[in-house]
């Protein structure tokens, strides 16, 4: 590690109290390295120094994988820098403390299978309303479609496809559609998020052969996945394209939304808003309603309008 890079201002503001800058140069100091954080995990982290090579770093509470940092030479994160995006929920634990998923990506790619375990819409719109309030690119990638009967199977995504959100159904069996997944994530920070066992990490090997993530079958009793991912890492792989796999999530909670906030991010209501007869129409029982009209006719799909109910009804 080359001593200039270590940033010299950070040695004042590290100085105790009352310190001149030459005391405070004697022994004490922590002058600090700017760097990425590349694996967070239970016991501890990652991080890479710009243009050096990883180290690990004691974990933080509120630290995030694609986190911007400083940190010294002890291995202690001193300052995260401000964040460009984020995707955040709230603890599962705590609902209270905002829990971020990945910092700074410029896409979030939304996995889920298209059976075994059992595609979920609602998690895609939760998804959907915390990737836009985090400023991010959503993706949606359609996982084991070699196990698909039909491919109407796959017009369960129509409505997401209609919100012009780009779908990409693979197959990690037969390779299918991985390249053009690959495509749309050329020179980008990527993070993977789903429902455990609906193949992250299989994506991840896919994408990246000497990865080595593990993965786990799905349990046969409850096709569901058995929480092999246990840490957020990140992966550099060719094309400029780096991406995080993360621990498969049991639900997604929305973070810092109101009822009137979670109706803004159903665009699928966009056009017909105007026809509703107040401006702040909640689509539930008011007798002019745009967005319950263009339901009727078919134009607004069911699953979304459900979805919208629920998630209104959980934040107020
Ligand atoms: N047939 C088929 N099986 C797949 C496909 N993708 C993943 N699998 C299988 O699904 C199981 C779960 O895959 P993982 O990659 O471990 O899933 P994950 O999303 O990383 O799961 P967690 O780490 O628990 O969150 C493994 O047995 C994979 O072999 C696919 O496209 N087709
Ligand atoms: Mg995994
Ligand atoms: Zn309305």
């Amino acid at each position: 590690m080359e001593a200039e890079d270590w940033e010299e201002e950070e040695k004042v503001r590290s100085a105790p109290r009352g310190a001149s800058k030459t005391g405070a140069a004697k022994g004490r100091i922590q002058a600090t390295r700017e760097g990425q954080i590349t694996a967070i995990g239970p016991r501890g982290c990652e991080v890479v120094p710009t243009g050096g090579n990883p180290l690990a770093c004691k974990p933080k509470s509120g630290l995030a994988v694609g986190d911007r940092v400083m940190f010294d030479e002890t291995g202690t994160i001193r300052r995260v820098l401000p964040r460009e995006t984020t995707l955040s929920r709230p603890d599962p634990m705590n609902p209270r403390l905002e829990r971020v998923i990945a910092a700074n990506v410029d896409v979030v790619v939304m996995v889920a299978a298209i059976r075994a375990p059992v595609l979920r819409p609602g998690l895609i719109d939760r998804y959907l309303i915390a990737i836009e309030k985090g400023g991010s690119e959503a993706l949606l990638c359609i996982t084991k479609i070699d196990k698909m009967e039909s491919v109407e199977e796959l017009g369960q995504v129509e409505p997401y496809r209609r919100l012009g959100i780009r779908v990409f159904p693979v197959s990690m069996k037969t390779g299918e559609g991985v390249e053009e997944l690959r495509g749309a994530l050329a020179g980008k920070l990527a993070v993977l998020v789903g429902h455990s066992g609906v193949g992250k990490s299989s994506l991840m090997n896919r994408l990246k052969p000497d990865a080595n993530a593990a993965t786990g079958e799905i349990s046969r009793l409850y096709q569901k996945g058995q929480h092999t991912t246990t840490a957020s890492t990140m992966y550099t792989m060719r094309d400029g394209i780096r991406v995080i796999d993360t621990p498969g999530v049991r639900e997604f909670g929305l973070w810092d939304l109101t009822a009137a906030e979670v109706e803004r991010h159903f665009h699928d209501f966009d056009a017909f808003r105007p026809e509703c007869q107040f401006a702040d129409c909640s689509h539930t029982h008011e007798p002019v309603c745009g967005v319950r009209k263009a339901l009727g006719r078919g134009v607004i799909a069911q699953a979304r309008y459900e979805c919208y109910l629920r998630l209104r009804e959980e934040v107020s």
